[in-house]
């Protein structure tokens, strides 16, 4: 039997807001360790608004069997709920039992995440495109990165030699788009070619390597659909099919969005609330695209004058979730929030915009800033807002629109009401940037030609134990961002190097993490030395931080490029290489997705919130232990930060153990290393 490990047990109920209660000013009542939204979550009971902390509190207790995933809507006579200890119900009414029932609904929120992220992909593919077609001006887009255009179009088997950059990002946006519809039977290319072959024969062998993303999506909703395949093994390879979909689909856009926006590189800016500045016209822009907040960035540059006539000192972007990921990155842009905090910061009462384009866009912003001046933008006509503007985005006439809204944010600035502004003085030093190209451009300072034998050579040594990627959401289920924290700070004194993206990098980003020169606050004594030797190697703009950040949600594959090049560093495949991967606080269906490929990739990946899958034992099997022999990854489904903390470092000492002996044993016999797990 599953370990019951429900996070809704952990007694925030008793928490509540009671209507007329005395404000409680510590962070354990408001639900936060951030202090700056602790402050407004205070100003928000203060003034009688509701944030989604309040809306956690009045849906419990949840459906249990929601939580354990044995809800089914797949057809109309349902609901059905499983209950395999009451007589009865231990089937649904067409005879589906739990197993099938579990594996079916995580099936699609796999579907679900991987739907998301390579629609952003193909749009980003299809900008590119236009670009190299010359439908869209230089004034909107442009290739800012043809190097790595030449290296993508290498690596994909094109030829790059004389062919000019316009035709070459043709070609590539068009190899992008053929991995969504491709009908022969050719496995997607951007898996194909970024990965190891010992994962390219796993896959083939298991049958999961997905040859279109939009089929694999249409393949895995057919085959859960009622009366469709009730085996929940199955289910699940298809359910991985369509998670390396989702790893196709996010590494193209985060490989496209660096020919188009540019490569990110070091770069110094700061993160939480306090950066939302009183004296300027604010505008966050919330959600996942750059292509729409790029262009909101050199709109607000070349307005800046209109904004001073205004009244203001200018025009300040701050981003919200993973479009501020992919701003602060690649332009240094002021990192306001992560995803739980979105509402909070129209509660500043100096937000005078929010633009929003796609994903984790809470329907309540616009109800928050009912009762302040804030114009709520929506930008995407998958994403309408009832009550807020909405502005069609078009590429070809980006600028011109992103213009358009800048002014609607310096209008809206005219309307501020001076009661209502609540400015916070949090914020903390960031140093970001921190693309694969940039890691390796700091790790080759010791060894140009290997970089990532930097890293496995101080594994070995003892001087590190191990490389672990955050990733992932803010879950109302626990404390915001507490889990992130106290995960993130026990790897670090362990001597982990730690790469981070999306919300949990906005986290850690927030709580100074990333501040220049952190990791020698954060960082055990081997980190130190490690870090402090990189920092020694070459003249560095910046301190180097406890954490780096690698990117946006989609920017995951960063990661994976990492473990892939560490892996032809040692000459195993994944499974061996010491990498784990976190998602203490994992939310979106995205984040299922993810977990999911990277599992099959072959890294111990831990999660802090239960997935809805206690109904089977059956599939949390498979997730927990099965996954381990087939794919080398495995979850680590554990709520609890401490234990989390020691279980992952274990699979780190496991595998490093491992990789000395089983070079120990190769050298001694002369014989290729080890290929099993
Ligand atoms: S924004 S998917 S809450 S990381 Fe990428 Fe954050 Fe998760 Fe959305």
């Amino acid at each position: 039997m599953s370990p019951r490990h429900r996070n809704t047990s952990l007694g925030f109920a008793a928490t509540a807001k009671q209507p007329g209660a005395k404000p409680r000013r510590d962070a354990d009542a408001r639900r936060t360790q951030d202090p700056a939204a602790c402050e407004l979550l205070e100003e928000a009971q203060a003034r009688g608004i509701t944030t989604a902390f309040d809306r956690f509190i009045a849906q419990q207790p949840q459906c249990g069997f929601g939580l354990d995933g044995v809800c089914c809507r797949v057809c109309l006579q349902g609901p059905c709920r499983i209950n395999p200890r009451k007589a009865g119900m231990e089937k649904g009414i067409c005879g589906a039992q739990d197993y099938t029932v579990v594996a079916r609904n995580l099936a699609r929120a796999i579907a679900g995440g991987t739907a998301c992220h390579s629609d952003h992909g193909r749009h980003i593919a299809k900008v590119l495109l236009h670009v190299a077609e010359g439908e869209i001006g230089e004034e909107n887009y442009r290739v800012s990165d043809p190097e790595k255009l030449r290296r993508i179009a290498t690596r994909i088997g094109l030829e790059t030699e004389g062919v000019a950059v316009a035709d070459l990002a043709r070609r590539v946006a068009l190899a992008a788009l053929a991995d969504y519809g491709r009908h022969t039977d050719e496995t997607c290319t951007w898996l194909t070619t970024t990965i190891t072959p010992g994962r390219q024969t796993k896959f083939k062998h298991c049958a999961i390597a997905p040859t279109a993303i939009d089929r694999s999506i249409t393949d895995i909703i057919t085959q859960t659909a009622m009366g469709m395949d009730a085996d929940p093994v199955n289910i699940i390879f298809g359910g991985l099919k369509t998670a390396l979909s989702d790893y196709t689909g996010m590494h193209l856009s985060t490989d496209l969005s660096d020919v188009l926006f540019g490569t990110p590189t070091p770069v110094l800016s700061q993160a939480n609330l306090g950066v939302i500045d009183p004296a300027y016209v604010n505008i966050a822009t919330h959600g996942h695209n750059p292509t729409l907040s790029s262009l909101v960035v050199d709109a607000a540059q070349e307005l800046a004058g209109e904004a001073r006539q205004a009244g203001a000192k200018g025009v300040n972007v701050v981003g919200i979730c993973c479009t501020g990921n992919e701003l602060l990155m690649r332009d240094g842009v002021y990192l306001a929030s992560n995803v739980a905090g979105q509402e909070l910061a129209i509660m500043t009462g100096a937000l005078d915009a929010m633009i929003v384009d796609i994903q984790c866009i809470m329907p309540s912003v616009r109800a928050v800033a009912e009762c302040y001046h804030t114009a709520v933008i929506a930008t995407n006509p998958l994403v309408k807002i009832p009550g807020a503007h909405h502005v069609d985005f078009r590429e070809e006439t980006a600028l011109a629109t992103a213009k358009e809204m800048v002014r609607l944010a310096i209008r809206s600035y005219g309307k501020r009401d001076p009661a209502k502004l609540r400015v916070s003085e949090h914020k903390q030093d960031v140093v970001a940037g921190w693309s694969l190209e940039a890691l390796f451009e700091l790790l080759g300072r010791i060894d140009a030609d290997h970089p990532a034998r930097v890293l496995t050579d101080a594994i070995l040594e003892g001087e590190i134990r191990g490389v672990a990627l955050f990733a992932g959401c803010n879950n109302l289920k626990v404390n915001h961002d507490q889990s992130h924290l106290a995960i993130l700070k026990g790897l670090l004194a362990n001597d982990v190097f730690v790469v981070a993206t999306g919300c949990s990098a906005g986290a850690a980003a927030k709580a100074g993490l990333m501040a220049p020169g952190s990791y020698e606050e954060y960082g055990g004594e081997g980190l130190k030395k490690f870090l402090a030797r990189l920092s020694q190697a070459g003249a560095t703009r910046h301190g180097l931080p406890a954490v780096f950040h690698l990117g946006s949600c989609v920017d995951n594959t960063r990661a994976a490029d990492l473990w892939t090049a560490m892996a032809r560093e040692l000459d195993v495949d994944v499974p061996k290489v010491p990498f784990v991967a976190s998602a203490p606080e994992a939310m979106h269906e995205k984040a299922v997705s993810i977990g999911s490929w990277v599992v099959a990739m072959g890294i111990p990946t831990h999660v802090g919130i239960m997935p809805q899958i206690e109904g089977s034992e059956l599939v949390y099997g498979v997730g927990t232990q099965i996954a381990h022999d087939v794919y080398g990854g495995y979850f680590i489904l554990d709520p609890n930060p401490t234990t989390a903390v020691e279980r992952l470092l274990d699979a780190l000492e496991y595998r490093v153990w491992k990789l000395r002996v089983h070079r120990k044993a190769a050298d001694r016999f002369g014989a290729a290393l080890t290929a099993g797990y």
